[in-house]
């Protein structure tokens, strides 16, 4: 896909560049609202699609996920099939966190560029856990988007190879989870304790990027001369877990869009939220007071947390950077609107020859413990407490 057809895809929104505002603007006429939104996606979109190009200098394109492709070629061929965004009469995708944007393939359908290991995930994802992924459509274009980084294998689906290093790519058809939504209210949180994989904290290039990026958290966290030399990918996603609330609640919350344009910001103001408090008020924001999708939520969390600690499936596979993605229609006062759906699956593998995990012990060298039912424990926990309505930003 070359860049002049990224930047003009219409569909993705990153709250990650709006700024950080708990304050709803005041109201104004849908019409205006609607343009307002439309210019702050662009912008958007626009910034980070340059961003990550000037960065990596290949693609960058992780839709709804935390798990970033960016140093992956695209496949030889993006897609046969074109997008139909200006045939689905429906609201702007949301997407809140990631390096890339989602295209809408057909109303109800995004597309989404995947490594190996995410469409294993889809492809080998059990009815028992059906209703906790977005429902899969099928996947276009595997090819080898090799680039000669560091990393080690998986297991997964048939598709051999999938570590960051000789990468299969393919394009994969998933629900558009904001389908049918008027007013689509979407909070991505990544679960875990750990965010890397093992391979990952033994890297050893040094990047600047990611210097700078720690930087902007606290400047106090580089040694001397590391801002100019650069530091590892496993120092910088380690200090990224212990800096949030990932270590110690085994979650953070990557981004929040709510439709009135109040919008909490992930790069900045979400890395930076630590404490239970913070992240109860996060998600008191996100909720806006909406008594009835708080309600549809909690049971949701309920059963994906039943569900999880009966599968087979779950207990065989390591869930590294992997999202729960919140969406509900704020228009909607019922909670039908309400889903949780777990998504972003580059980082999670199949350990066929391994351990059966328990996604709660405490995380030793080769053990594979991702901490995401502690993630979940703490998620539900907080959820159940939240004042909705109580907390005014
Ligand atoms: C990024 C985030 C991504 C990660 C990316 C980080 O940090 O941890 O999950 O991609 O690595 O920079 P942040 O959220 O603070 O922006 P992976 O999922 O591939 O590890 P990258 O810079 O190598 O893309």
């Amino acid at each position: 896909m070359d860049d002049s057809k990224r930047e003009s895809l219409p569909a993705g929104m990153a709250a990650g560049t709006l700024r950080e505002s708990e304050e709803a603007p005041p109201c104004e006429t849908p019409r205006r609202l609607a343009t307002l939104i439309r210019a702050a996606i662009l912008v958007s979109a626009m910034y980070r699609g340059r961003r990550g190009r000037e960065k990596h200098g290949v693609v960058d394109y992780d839709p709804y996920d935390g798990f970033s492709t960016s140093k992956m070629r695209p496949p030889p061929r993006f897609s046969r099939r074109t997008s139909s965004t200006e045939d689905a009469a429906e609201a702007p995708l949301v997407q809140v966190a990631g390096h890339g944007m989602l295209e809408r393939e057909r109303p109800g359908v995004v597309r989404k560029l995947a490594v190996a290991r995410e469409l294993a995930a889809y492809r080998t994802a059990p009815p028992d856990l059906a209703d906790h992924l977005p429902s899969f459509h099928g996947a276009d274009e595997v090819g080898d988007a090799s680039d000669g980084g560091g990393g080690g294998r998986c297991g997964g689906g048939g598709l051999g190879s999938a570590s960051k290093s000789g990468l299969e790519m393919a394009s994969i058809f998933i629900e558009d989870l904001t389908a049918g939504l008027r007013r689509p209210c979407v909070m991505d949180v990544k679960m875990g304790t750990r965010t890397f994989l093992e391979e990952e904290a033994a890297a050893t290039k040094l990047r600047v990027d990611l210097a700078t990026k720690l930087h902007e958290i606290d400047p106090a966290l580089l040694l001397p001369g590391e801002r100019e030399r650069g530091i590892t990918k496993g120092r910088y996603l380690q200090q990224r877990d212990s800096q949030s609330s990932s270590a110690t609640l085994g979650l953070r919350i990557e981004g929040i869009s709510r439709p009135d344009g109040a919008t909490f910001e992930s790069r900045g103001g979400f890395k930076r939220l630590r404490s239970e408090e913070d992240i109860s008020r996060a998600l008191a924001f996100f909720v806006g007071g909406n008594a009835a999708a708080h309600d549809a939520f909690a049971a949701a969390l309920a059963r994906l947390h039943a569900s999880l600690r009966a599968s087979s499936w779950f207990a065989a596979r390591e869930v590294v950077s992997s999202s729960l993605l919140f969406v509900y229609d704020e228009a909607d006062r019922t909670g039908g609107s309400a889903r949780v759906r777990m998504i972003d699956f580059a980082k999670t593998q199949h350990l066929p020859d391994g351990p059966t995990l328990t996604h709660d012990a405490r995380w030793e060298a080769g053990n594979h413990e991702d901490g995401y039912l502690v993630g979940l424990g703490t998620l539900r926990t907080l959820w159940e407490a939240l004042p909705v309505g109580g907390f005014s930003g």
